[in-house]
């Protein structure tokens, strides 16, 4: 799984314009036929760079299930604004899940899914302290109206495993 540092992170379509707020139509079209062709259906997103080993079997169901999927490492407490930035324009992009791996007070999961309307599926991570008791009670206790999905801690295949589930649904 390769992880993406934060940042926009988001490859833009370039539309050649022939006039002042025109686009030529084999330009656009070209722009749709390489976001078919590239754009993922999950994004994996995780608190920290430290997550990476235990939200890599998460890619690899995805992978095994032929499903596209890209990583970013941003999170809710340090990044918020790109948290933000990301969810809200998810759907946008195409992706269809939305897979949020965090520990300790793992607010990732929760924030994702008041900034998205796409299904988000929390990984709760065990910690150095808490065992992950910590992050899976922060994942799971979200108030009505904002759902996440919670697998178990350290359950990152599973989350893989059922993003593939809702997207072949
Ligand atoms: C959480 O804090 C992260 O998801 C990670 O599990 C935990 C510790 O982060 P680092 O201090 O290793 O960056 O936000």
């Amino acid at each position: 799984m390769e992880i993406e540092e934060p940042g926009d992170g988001i490859g833009e379509a370039e539309i050649e314009q022939s006039g002042p707020g025109t686009a030529t139509m084999p330009a656009v079209q070209e722009a749709f036929e390489e976001i078919e062709v590239d754009a993922p259906l999950v994004g994996v997103i995780m608190g920290s760079a430290s997550d990476k080993p235990k939200m890599q079997p998460a890619g690899e169901a995805l992978q095994d299930a032929g499903i596209r999927y890209d990583v970013r490492v941003i999170s809710a407490h340090r990044d918020p604004d790109k948290v933000r930035d990301y969810c809200q324009n998810a759907r946008m992009r195409g992706l269809r899940v939305i897979i949020a791996g965090a520990g300790m007070s793992a607010a990732l999961p929760g924030v994702a899914a008041s900034h998205s309307d796409l299904p988000v599926i929390g990984v709760p991570i065990a910690g150095r302290n808490l065992g992950g008791l910590d992050a899976l009670l922060s994942a799971v206790q979200m108030p009505p109206g904002v759902p996440v999905g919670v697998v178990a801690i350290d359950g990152a295949k599973n989350a893989g495993l059922l993003a593939a589930r809702i997207i072949h649904a």
